[in-house]
C-alpha cells in the first residue's frame, strides 16, 4: 500500500467510500462519478499502477470478485446483472487514477452507452 496513493488510502478504510464487496486482496466500492447507475471500481489491496505490477494471487481475486458481485445482485435483485468490465492501463487509454482498478459498468436495454474502442 501506498500512503500517498488514493484508492490504497480507500481501500484501508482511511478515505470513506460505499464498499460494495472486500476480502483480504480486494476492495469494491462504488464510483464517485458513475458512467451508468450501479458504477463498481474493483481493487487490488496492492499498489500498483498498472496490471503487469500487480502480484498474480491479488490480480487473480478480481474476476472472482466481480463474479460474487454479479451473483449478489442477481440474488438481491432477482434479475441478472448486464455489465461491461473496463480496465484503463495507462494515460494515453484513459487512466486517470494511477492504482490498477476494474470497472464494473452496469448495462440496461437502452441506456444509449456508448463504449469506443476504436481509434478515431
Ligand atoms: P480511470 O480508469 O483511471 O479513468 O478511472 C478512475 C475512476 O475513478 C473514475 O471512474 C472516477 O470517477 C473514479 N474516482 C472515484 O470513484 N473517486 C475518486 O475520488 C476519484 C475518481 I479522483
Amino acid at each position: 500500500m501506498n500512503d500517498s496513493c488514493l484508492f490504497c488510502k480507500i481501500a484501508q478504510g482511511h478515505i470513506p467510500s460505499h464498499k460494495i464487496y472486500e476480502n483480504d486482496k480486494v476492495y469494491a466500492f462504488l464510483d464517485l462519478s458513475p458512467q451508468n447507475e450501479g458504477h463498481i471500481l474493483v481493487i487490488p489491496k496492492y499498489h500498483g499502477e498498472k496490471l503487469k505490477d500487480i502480484p498474480d494471487d491479488f490480480l487473480s481475486e478480481i474476476p472472482i470478485a466481480v463474479k460474487k458481485i454479479s451473483l449478489a445482485f442477481e440474488k438481491m435483485n432477482g434479475k441478472e446483472l448486464e455489465y461491461n468490465v473496463l480496465q484503463n492501463n495507462g494515460s494515453s487509454s484513459g487512466q486517470v487514477v494511477m492504482h490498477t482498478h476494474f470497472h464494473i459498468i452496469p448495462r440496461f436495454e437502452g441506456d444509449g452507452f456508448n463504449l469506443h474502442f476504436a481509434p478515431k
